[in-house]
């Protein structure tokens, strides 16, 4: 499968009221919403998440971003979805980000970057279970 991906719109995205500037960026680029809801991450939560992260020097302060506040998960379809939302978001540091990206035109600094997507299909299935029951994903018909 290699038309879904997650996204999450992080709490510095919801915190400036960015939610319908980005999703209408996601929508314009021709993604289908599966599957959207609001959550705060509880520590535990988010820990699994990023559990690749875990070594990384600066994992404690990605924690504590990422329970700071309220964040959106959205699960997304489209063709190529993975590698398409990595080239909608841009690089991970913002200042390295293209033009016209969300990242480019949203994010403060390379742990406040506004948002997430998947890294390869793989992932994105894990990531889209760790949001998403079966029957929270629906397409335009309601299935
Ligand atoms: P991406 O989100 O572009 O896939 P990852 O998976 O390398 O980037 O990093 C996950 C998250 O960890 C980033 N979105 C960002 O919030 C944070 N992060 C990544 N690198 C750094 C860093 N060098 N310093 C602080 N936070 C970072």
């Amino acid at each position: 499968m290699n038309n879904s991906t997650l996204a999450i719109l992080k709490p510095d995205c919801v915190r400036k009221d960015l939610i319908g500037q980005v999703v209408t960026k996601i929508t314009n680029t021709g993604f289908k919403i599966r599957g959207i809801k609001m959550i705060k991450l509880t520590k535990d939560s988010a820990s699994g998440f990023y559990e690749i992260h875990k070594e990384r020097p600066f994992f404690g302060e990605l924690l504590a971003y990422m329970t700071s506040g309220p964040c959106v998960p959205i699960a997304l379809e489209k063709e190529n979805a993975v590698e398409d939302f990595r080239k909608l978001i841009g690089a991970t540091d913002p200042q390295k980000a293209e033009a016209g990206t969300i990242r480019k035109l949203y994010a403060e600094n390379i742990q406040e970057n506004i948002v997430h997507g998947s890294d390869s299909d793989e992932n994105a299935a894990k990531e889209i279970a760790h949001f998403f029951s079966r029957r929270e994903l629906l397409d335009i018909n309601g299935f």
